[in-house]
């Protein structure tokens, strides 16, 4: 069995390592382009991330071969926008993989810093202000989870265990006990309206990309704040810098953004009440990836199915 290796940050040796441990009967390749590069045999697997399109013309030329493509990933955006230059094999995403609980712990920091007011605090101290600050009630406080799936349902039970109450919304119907749910766009701007700090974890696809432009976020009351962990591209930035200029919005953590890394004259960076991060919210844990991407491998050898295989016409 080969399995084929790729990630356009080009740290792979440590992925190559940890496959060799867990599958030593494999052999691992790495994939590498551009002049020079040594021609590559067609392989079984192959787990990537962030592929360039002539590895893809490369997969789809040996797709005879090949079994499944597994990301070391959870979203999916970045592949399925190859759209029919995809091989037609199935497409494995990361479930979880230690990315639950990172995802937990950034959405908690980020409702509760804002919940009590931390970043007030941080300006009247650069001041040598000692002022305490009146703290909204937390039945007031309700969280918003925007995608109820693998990291939005861990999410949306660590806010709910903090005490504040927690709404979530998904395309189809879901029962978490303690979460109030809903689903549909038929429902989507009842849930904005009553939704004070919104937590977007939803996958981007044509149905997502833009959602969360000016009327939308319009939607949410006076005072909302948005935390994105998702995809930049699901939030018009223009519209959501303007609704916090106005104060319709009070701020935004975003961890994700349109183009990445954010340009150096993008606007958001000179926004005080714009809390940015470099797409850390939810890194992926190599050690784990492995181990579930090499299990799901056995299986599949073994005449099995898997879980997480991506729906392509869903878009996740
Ligand atoms: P899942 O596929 O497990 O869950 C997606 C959720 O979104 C599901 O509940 C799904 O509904 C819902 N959804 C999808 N489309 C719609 C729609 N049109 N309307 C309403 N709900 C919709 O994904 P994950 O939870 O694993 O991950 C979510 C996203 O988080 C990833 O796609 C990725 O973009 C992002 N991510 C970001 C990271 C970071 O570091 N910033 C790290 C990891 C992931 P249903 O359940 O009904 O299908
Ligand atoms: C992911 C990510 O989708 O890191 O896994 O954003």
């Amino acid at each position: 069995m080969r399995i084929l290796l790729y990630r356009g940050d080009g740290i792979i040796e440590p992925w190559a390592r940890d496959f060799a441990a867990e599958l030593p009967h494999a052999e691992t390749v790495v994939w590498e382009e551009g002049e020079g590069a040594a021609p590559c045999a067609p392989c079984d697997y192959a787990v990537l991330w962030a592929p360039s399109p002539a590895l893809l013309d490369w997969l789809a030329q040996t797709a005879g071969q090949l079994k499944a493509i597994f990301l070391m990933g959870a979203g999916v955006d970045a592949l399925l926008k190859f759209g029919d230059a995809l091989p037609p094999v199935p497409i494995v995403r990361l479930g979880d993989a230690g990315m639950a609980e990172q995802m937990a712990e950034y959405v908690a920091h980020a409702v509760l810093r804002y919940f009590r007011r931390f970043d007030d605090y941080d300006r009247q101290a650069r001041e040598g202000i000692w002022r305490p600050l009146p703290v909204p009630a937390k039945r007031d406080f309700t969280v918003g989870v925007l995608g109820m799936g693998k990291l939005g349902v861990p999410v949306a039970r660590t806010l709910r265990q903090l005490g504040f109450p927690v709404r979530g919304w998904s395309r189809t119907p879901k029962d978490v006990p303690g979460v109030e749910c809903c689903s549909g766009m038929d429902a989507l701007d009842g849930f904005l309206a009553g939704t004070r700090v919104l937590v977007c974890l939803l996958p981007l696809t044509p149905d997502t990309s833009n959602l969360l432009d000016r009327a939308r976020l319009s939607r949410l009351p006076e005072g909302a704040y948005l935390v994105n962990v998702a995809r930049g591209a699901q939030v018009a930035e223009p519209d959501l810098l303007a609704l916090i200029r106005t104060g319709h919005i009070a701020g935004a953590t975003l961890d994700v953004f349109r183009n990445e890394p954010l340009p150096a004259p993008h606007p958001f960076w000179g926004e005080p009440r714009i809390t940015i991060t470099p797409h850390i919210s939810a890194l992926t844990l190599r050690e784990e990836a492995v181990r579930q991407i090499a299990a799901k491998i056995k299986l599949l050898e073994s005449g099995e199915t898997v879980a997480d295989v991506v729906d392509r016409d869903r878009g996740y």
